[in-house]
């Protein structure tokens, strides 16, 4: 029988800050917070790792090319670096893609790179650039085309821009770069802000072709991750919603460059494209709202948001039917592993935005979340979007500020404009409106900052959750701690855990997961008996 959460929440902060020198320990001590202090509800976030700590966190490139683009399959995506960076960013995240037939583009399985070498970064980069841009049109023939940055690149001072300036021109496609060196940033946060920035600036608004649908919504923040699009995209198709686009899980160039056509924009990954939203509505006056498809009952509740803010009785009449008939088998599934999963402990530290979603569905299961944290959220992804305001910076070359809608920019008059949208909120219709991680977990969680290696042992030597949540660096930690270890970036070869299916899938694992016999073997016999270390005899 493990042993079960002993220490208070305080106790416990106190363990894992104890080993540090003192100037570690106060940074630290910011940046974990337990839920329910009187005194703050403020963490530290989004600042420098500590040198010499081992951080979960990856790097601009991998948000900027990892993770916004990556999952763009008719966009040939060139890494100019070191083939390692490449290597490491292909298709290791399960962002999958369906094209509609064998004969449509589909990049995804390659990975282009310019392989950069010594004598590339004593004599610069340009030239093999330029080549590797020519070689994949000659091959591909792309509609378009991304240039990445890695770290050697800043530091040698070639110019991508300068490149994909000339092969736009010599080539007649789109050709567009990133200076996402891997540095650049404290995490991965910074590339996806550079993404956001490259892609409303040179596609969308590129394309006016405009979809049939009487309501026409982008899904932001969505990446496809073990399929999960695809369920989403089955929910909304059949509530009679229509995509125009998803940044970026399944998507394509045309869905990008015709995504100014949309009614609304949906966000569901705030951390990770939340620059977008923020263009759209002030270059297109596009509004956004929050959802969240994690969960069944936030799927829900995001089905009616969305019918809500269209306001039409048949959408929200055809929105109930959906739901009625989307939740029986949830409920059977959910009836089937409750009594396995109830009461039991989670720890989840994941990304910028999967460690809040994710406690939905441990709360459906009625698993409570003792420990969670962000690798790169930021204050705002933790204490809700209300404490702080709206920040409008600048990542790279853009200043939001300096967009404005226009009768052109504007020529696809959304259904309701950002005005009825505040107008509706005054009336109490919360749109916009999201919670932080904090506000919404128990009293006396602990939250936690870019978690370490040290502190994720810690922690699980302390509390010994049921199930561990992270990703594939800290997997096998974990596992030989013996508690299973669930990675929510990949799933672990599963999923969908989106939407309705999704949430029966995650129940079924999870409950398979917490009741699994195997962790009880991971002490060798003559470990827990010693006596039995002598009667093994080698013939
Ligand atoms: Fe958004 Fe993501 Fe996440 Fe993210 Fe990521 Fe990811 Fe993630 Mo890994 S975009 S912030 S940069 S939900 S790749 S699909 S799983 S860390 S929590
Ligand atoms: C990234 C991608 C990643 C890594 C996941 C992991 C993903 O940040 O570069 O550490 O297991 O989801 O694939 O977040």
């Amino acid at each position: 029988e493990k042993k079960k959460k002993v220490l208070s929440a305080e106790a416990v902060k106190e363990e894992l800050l104890k080993k540090y020198p003192p100037k570690v320990a106060r940074k630290r001590d910011k940046q974990i917070h337990i839920t329910g202090e009187e005194d703050s509800s403020e963490i530290m976030a989004n600042v420098r790792t500590i040198p010499g700590i081992i951080t979960m966190r990856g790097c601009t490139y991998a948000g900027c090319k990892g993770v916004i683009l990556g999952p763009t399959r008719d966009i040939v995506n060139i890494t100019h670096g070191p083939i390692g960076c490449g290597f490491y960013s292909w298709l290791t995240r399960r962002n999958q893609t369906k094209a509609p037939s064998a004969t449509d583009e589909n990049f995804m399985p390659y990975a282009f790179s310019t392989d950069m070498q010594d004598e590339d970064i004593i004599f610069g980069g340009e030239k093999k650039l330029e080549q590797a841009c020519l070689e994949a049109y000659e091959l591909f023939k792309p509609k378009a085309m991304a240039i990445f940055a890695t770290c050697p690149v800043g530091l040698i001072g070639d110019d991508v821009h300068a490149v994909a300036r000339k092969m736009k021109e010599k080539l007649g496609i789109n050709v567009f770069a990133f200076s996402c060196e891997g540095y650049k940033g404290v995490s991965q946060s910074a590339g996806h802000h550079i993404a956001n920035n490259q892609i409303f600036t040179h596609v969308v608004g590129e394309n006016d072709t405009v979809k049939m649908g009487e309501y026409k919504i982008n899904v932001l923040g969505e990446y496809n991750i073990g399929g999960d699009a695809f369920e989403i995209e089955r929910i909304l198709e059949k509530c009679g919603i229509t995509m125009v686009s998803t940044f970026s899980g399944n998507s394509t160039y045309e869905q990008f460059a015709t995504a100014h056509t949309a009614d609304l924009n949906t966000v569901m990954c705030h951390r990770s494209i939340n620059y977008v939203a923020e263009m759209m509505e002030t270059k297109y006056g596009i509004p956004w709202i929050k959802i969240n498809f994690i969960g069944a009952e936030a799927t829900a509740k995001s089905l009616r948001k969305i019918a809500q803010y269209f306001g039409d009785k048949k959408l929200i009449d055809r929105v109930e039917e959906v739901i009625a008939e989307e939740m029986p088998q949830v409920q059977a599934v959910l009836d089937e592993v409750f009594p396995f999963t109830k009461g039991k402990t989670a720890m989840l530290f994941v990304g910028g935005s999967r460690a809040h979603h994710y406690q939905e569905l441990f709360n459906e299961m009625g698993m409570r979340t003792l420990s969670a944290g962000y690798e790169f959220g930021h204050r705002d992804d933790y204490e809700g979007r209300h404490v702080i305001p709206d920040i409008k910076v600048d990542a790279d070359s853009r200043n939001i500020e300096e967009l404005e809608v226009t009768p052109d920019t504007a020529r696809f008059s959304p259904r309701k404009s950002v005005e009825q949208l505040m107008r509706l909120e005054a009336e109490g219709l919360k749109f916009k409106d999201y919670e932080g991680m904090m506000p919404e977990m128990d009293k006396g969680s602990i939250v936690i900052d870019d978690l370490n290696q040290y502190e994720a042992d810690k922690l699980v030597e302390l509390m010994k959750p049921d199930i561990f949540c992270a990703g594939i660096k800290e997997k096998f930690s974990i596992q030989k701690m013996g508690v299973p270890m669930k990675q929510l970036h990949s799933y672990d070869y599963g999923g969908p855990y989106a939407g309705f299916k999704g949430a029966c899938n995650f129940y079924k694992e999870i409950k398979r997961m917490v009741t699994s016999k195997v962790w009880s073997g991971m002490k060798a016999p003559w470990e827990e008996n010693p006596e039995l270390s002598a009667t093994y005899v080698w013939e």
